[in-house]
């Protein structure tokens, strides 16, 4: 079922915690291997820390993606008529978002974001950048196929998913999600996706365990928001961040590693982790041309155009809704 624009979708408990929340960890911590969805990191500490990992030295994808967005207006521009709704999935970003509705005269703008407070601050941002442009923030999941405003819905769209953030899923999730989008869009929609590249691992692992070890804070912001919202007791000074290539599946995994045997109790369930078992928290995958064409076409998107940054760590590719045609 499509999500209806205006209603509420966080579902709190009597404590006012989010109900996901607590069962989507309490059932990854009792799971062998442990662990925990990575949308849970963004709390407002996890969403700052993420903001300064995006300026990390290290940590190269955002500064390639822009560098893209920056190069790329006149192609853009070519490639997309004017006159589309811009659909953003996710809150728009202050720099990439404004790059891209700066140079493809775009009839309108709807963020999509499940946080309504992220929401409403990057629409005002926008508005206040664009004044002319049309802004229709919707409070919605966009996992699944969302109903778009009356405003929009003459209107061809451009949906837009920057940051790899499709590399935080697993295969399976990806596909629902790029086919959900396609239904969201509709059949004569483009979709300008960001993917990251398969690279060195050395490269990959310093990108996720910079040197000022901001990633590692990150990565720990979980167990301390676990801490603080559910009533945990995870010895945070005996856990330490991982980063490690996973090459069979082409992604960096992180984790949280036990130095010692611990056992700690959340929400009134008690765990353990024996000394050197880790809490799996956050895959990412990186892509070739063909991992990425793969994935991108089981989805419901035909590749149109594929862009690099100067260095070929990054990639913007432009899609086009596949029409339903006989294939051989
Ligand atoms: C949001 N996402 C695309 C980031 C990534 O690179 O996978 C999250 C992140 N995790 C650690 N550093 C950045």
């Amino acid at each position: 079922m499509a999500t209806q624009p205006g209603l509420s979708l966080v579902e709190l408990d009597d404590d006012g915690v989010d109900r996901a929340f607590r069962a989507q960890v309490l059932e990854g911590l009792a799971q062998e291997p442990k662990a925990i969805p990575s949308r849970w990191f963004y709390d407002e500490a996890g969403s700052e820390l993420f903001e300064a990992i995006t300026r990390l030295p290290e940590y190269y994808p955002t500064r390639a993606e822009t560098e893209i967005l920056e190069q790329g207006c006149n192609e853009f521009r070519r490639l997309i008529p004017p006159g589309r709704a811009v659909v953003e999935f996710g809150s728009g970003s202050s720099v990439k978002t404004p790059l891209l509705l700066g140079c493809i005269d775009p009839a309108a703008y709807v963020p999509l974001d499940i946080s309504g407070d992220f929401l409403r601050a990057a629409a005002a941002d926008l508005a206040g950048k664009f004044p002319r442009l049309p802004v229709h923030p919707v409070e919605a999941d966009f996992m699944k196929p969302v109903v778009l405003p009356d405003e929009v819905s003459h209107l061809p769209k451009l949906g837009f998913f920057p940051g790899s953030t499709i590399g935080n899923m697993v295969a399976r999730t990806a596909v629902d999600l790029l086919r959900s989008m396609r239904e969201t869009l509709g059949g004569d929609a483009l979709l300008l996706i960001g993917m990251d590249l398969i690279k060195d691992a050395d490269v990959l692992e310093a990108a996720y365990d910079d040197g000022q070890g901001i990633t590692a804070e990150f990565n720990l912001n979980l167990a301390r928001r676990i801490n603080r919202e559910l009533g945990g007791t995870i010895p945070l000074d005996k856990l330490r961040h991982v980063a490690r290539w996973n090459d069979t599946y082409a992604r960096i995994e992180m984790h949280l590693q036990a130095t010692e045997a611990i056992e700690f109790e959340v929400s009134g369930r008690r765990f353990r982790l024996e000394k050197g078992e880790t809490i799996h928290t956050e895959n990412s995958h990186k892509f070739d041309r063909r991992s990425q064409y793969t994935l991108l076409l089981a989805g419901g998107w035909t590749p149109v155009e594929r862009w690099l940054d100067s260095e070929e760590r990054f990639s913007l590719i432009l899609a086009e809704a596949t029409r339903p045609r006989n294939a051989p």
